[in-house]
């Protein structure tokens, strides 16, 4: 798992059976139709598009306890696992477009399949930690971290779908930004295993600025690592990202999710990043749709390294040759 990387490869997961809301698996094609692929080309190293993942279908998939489709979630993160470690191995910055976020399930271990000493850096107005047991909804896109984190194993069932794969996350090497919408389950998880996180009122109260200081306190003052970035675009402010399955009001502004954004690239540590949640299917009009998968290629792109105050690299031959 080596740091410095010089191309960034992309992969679609088309992937909705995490929630109930049709429209999600098309993620993946509004931000491309965005110009998601153009943008990350006009930044400093070669793009690779590894096109969607195709997912099977599986007939027969029953709700075990609460929680819907297990084995068609659990069969699509195997398959996403791979594709991500595959990816990671041959040396790209990993872009997987979701989807709906309990991808992050099969991204994160694939990830960590390479990087074992990875992070992780969840941004999202929702914890998604809650375990099949405290569910409210039987969701697993709000699941998803309560499958990753060690603390947990002996508070999650087995779940059919899921036994090529075992908790690989230690509660301290994860950090949350942007939550404002937590269940009563997920926040006693959160103070029993004494998780970093900041609300929007942590925002509201340190500034962005502050709490990406602390974050990578927390997360990267021991010894460099390899970062996962989460990111859901429903941290966003529905102002901003209104096409996606469960908004919150109160979100972050643009600015809040550049900096968190332009700070993690500055690391130089990004390592793999989800961008999720984003549903064409919810918006209420064409601008609507277009705005939240555009500002998803602005969070991506961002996350890359593009720059606010520009770069000279596209412009440098030119200059030079006059
Ligand atoms: B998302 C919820 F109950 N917490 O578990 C749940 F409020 O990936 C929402 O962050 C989860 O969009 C949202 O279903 C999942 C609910
Ligand atoms: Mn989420
Ligand atoms: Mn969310
Ligand atoms: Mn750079």
């Amino acid at each position: 798992c080596q740091n410095r990387k010089h191309s960034v490869a992309v992969l679609g997961a088309p992937f909705s059976k995490g929630q109930k809301r049709r429209g999600v698996e098309h993620g993946p094609k509004a931000m491309r139709d965005a110009g998601l692929i153009e943008r990350l080309s006009n930044l400093d190293y070669p793009v690779h598009d590894f096109g969607d993942l195709s997912f099977q279908h599986l007939e027969k998939d029953e709700p075990y306890m609460n929680v819907h489709f297990p084995r068609t979630v659990g069969c699509a993160n195997k398959l996403l696992s791979g594709a991500v470690s595959n990816a990671v191995g041959g040396g790209h910055t990993t872009v997987v477009l979701g989807g709906d976020h309990s991808l992050a399930i099969g991204s994160v271990d694939g990830h960590a399949r390479h990087c074992p000493d990875l992070c992780l850096i969840w941004v999202d107005a929702h914890a998604d930690i809650n375990t099949p047991l405290t569910s409210p909804s039987g969701n697993l896109h709000g699941q998803s971290v309560a499958f990753m984190l060690k603390e947990l194993q002996n508070k999650m069932p087995e779940l059919p779908g899921f036994n090529w794969m075992k908790p690989f996350l230690s509660a301290k090497d994860l950090v949350y930004i942007g939550l404002r919408d937590v269940d009563p389950g997920e926040h006693y998880i959160l103070k029993e295993l004494g998780v970093q996180y900041f609300t929007m009122r942590d925002i509201d109260r340190l500034g962005i600025q502050r709490v990406m200081e602390v974050t990578f306190d927390h997360l990267l003052s021991r010894k460099q690592r390899p970062i996962h970035l989460s990111f859901d675009i429903d941290a966003m402010d529905p102002s901003l990202a209104p096409a996606t399955g469960t908004p919150v009001n109160g979100g972050l502004t643009y600015r809040e999710g550049i900096w968190i954004t332009e700070e993690i690239h500055n690391t130089g540590l990004l390592s793999v990043m989800d961008l999720v949640e984003v549903n064409p299917a919810l918006g209420a009009s064409r601008e609507a749709v277009e705005n939240t998968a555009s500002m998803a290629v602005d969070v991506i792109a961002s996350s890359l390294g593009q720059t606010r105050e520009g770069s000279p690299i596209a412009q440098t031959q030119t200059l030079k040759d006059d």
